[in-house]
């Protein structure tokens, strides 16, 4: 469905003022995340409702936990935000003009617009989980740097749009290209920044999954999530799920872009992780999700009924493999007992679960433990490393039963 005119125009030409405004507006309310210096003011950007804030310029949006409580797709109004560049989002959007460039190593290059997106090539709809590399960093131990985030820097959404493959085979790939450089409309501020543009391998780029999204959850895109378009990588981490895709060009080499060769990386072992406190030897570009599951319906700390039968729910996704099962234990571990799987959205989205335990009087220590059907399994113990990336330890949730 295409917005209006005088919608479109609201959200273009009043998101500088409105993205100002709503957040003096709002910032009476805040929330805690639970770690030193979690204190967070919420904020009502365009589109959305109040979100987490870490920070404002550009805008870096935390979706607050309860959502995940809701459901296996995460509303747009509520779905996180994270920007690089301090000029994000860029102004003047607009799905009239918006065009996309494929070039560089192709037959023929191609300049689309969106209409001609839509009209010209296959669609396709996929569910698929966004998570944001950093998503939990805030709980790494020791701590580390970058955006102290909770665990609200991911989200599920319903993505409808064109295969990256169909484009790719319009306009003709040469046999000599190796990567896929990937480039949105938001620039950096000085020339000294790098700006924001991932890639990925040709083989890669070719995999059915692969997508450029107009619409998320049967709506276009909010601004802040890429509006009129972006780059959708099911199963990979969201830094390479390009925004307000303009430029697709294909490369005889690897690509050279800072987010790339200098952001963005793992330790290059099997953990992606290092000793806590020390550095990689070896790093490679960050990857596949791994595997991860959390209990929504009860926070840490909480109350609950001892003595009787209580629903525990929430949610677990993998890099792409699919959940083949989510094991739940009321006693820090010791014993696990599996929780039944909720309705199946594909391999790439959010798998919800619920079983029900009764607990005597007292303190308990609830987790969820996910296992995919790679056959990989969440760890016990934080796996660190100096970014504090892919976090997926099993997260202790404690109650007092009374
Ligand atoms: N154009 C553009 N696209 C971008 C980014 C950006 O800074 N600019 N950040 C990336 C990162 S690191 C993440 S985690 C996701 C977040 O997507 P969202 O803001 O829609 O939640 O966008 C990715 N795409
Ligand atoms: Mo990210």
């Amino acid at each position: 469905m295409r917005m209006s005119t005088a919608h479109r125009r609201g959200v273009l030409m009043g998101a500088g003022a409105l993205l100002a405004a709503s957040a003096t507006r709002a910032a009476g309310e805040s929330v805690a995340l639970p770690f030193a210096n979690g204190d967070r003011p919420m904020a009502a950007y365009p589109q959305k409702r109040p979100l987490i804030v870490l920070t404002q310029r550009p805008p870096q949006l935390e979706t607050p936990f309860e959502v995940f409580d809701h459901g296996a797709f995460t509303p747009n109004d509520a779905f996180f935000v994270r920007y690089h560049l301090s000029g994000a989002p860029p102004r003047g959007l607009n799905v009239a003009t918006h065009r996309l460039m494929i070039g560089g190593a192709v037959d023929t290059p191609l300049d689309l617009g969106m209409d001609d997106l839509r009209r010209d090539f296959p669609v396709v709809e996929r569910a698929a989980v966004n998570q944001c590399s950093g998503n939990g960093r805030g709980f790494s131990d020791p701590r580390v740097g970058g955006g102290q985030l909770g665990n609200g820097a991911m989200g599920a959404a319903l993505w409808r749009g064109v295969p990256l493959r169909a484009l790719l085979d319009r306009a003709g790939v040469k046999a000599s290209a190796k990567a896929v450089e990937f480039n949105g409309a938001d620039v950096p501020p000085m020339r000294v920044i790098p700006d924001f543009i991932k890639a990925l391998s040709v083989e890669h780029a070719r995999q059915d999954e692969v997508m450029l999204a107009y619409e998320m959850n049967g709506a276009p895109l909010p601004l802040l999530n890429g509006y009129p378009l972006r780059l959708i990588v099911p199963g990979y981490y969201g830094t390479y799920w390009v925004k307000h895709l303009t430029d697709i060009t294909l490369l005889e080499q690897d690509s050279q872009s800072y987010f790339m060769q200098k952001a963005y990386r793992v330790p290059d072992n099997d953990c992606a992780c290092t000793p806590a406190g020390q550095p990689a030897a070896q790093t490679r570009p960050i990857g596949r999700l791994n595997v991860r599951s959390f209990i929504t319906n009860v926070q840490d700390g909480q109350t609950i009924a001892g003595g009787k039968r209580v629903m525990l729910r929430g949610i677990s996704f993998d890099g792409g493999s699919g959940i083949a099962g989510v094991e739940v234990s009321t006693d820090g571990g010791k014993a696990w007992a599996p929780a039944a799987l909720g309705q199946d959205h594909g391999p790439y989205g959010f798998r919800e679960w619920s079983t029900h335990v009764a607990l005597g009087q007292g303190d308990h220590v609830l987790m969820a433990r996910a296992h995919s059907k790679a056959g990989e399994v969440q760890p016990m113990t934080q796996t660190w490393n100096p970014p504090g990336y892919m976090r997926n330890v099993v997260d202790p949730v404690r109650v007092i039963a009374a």
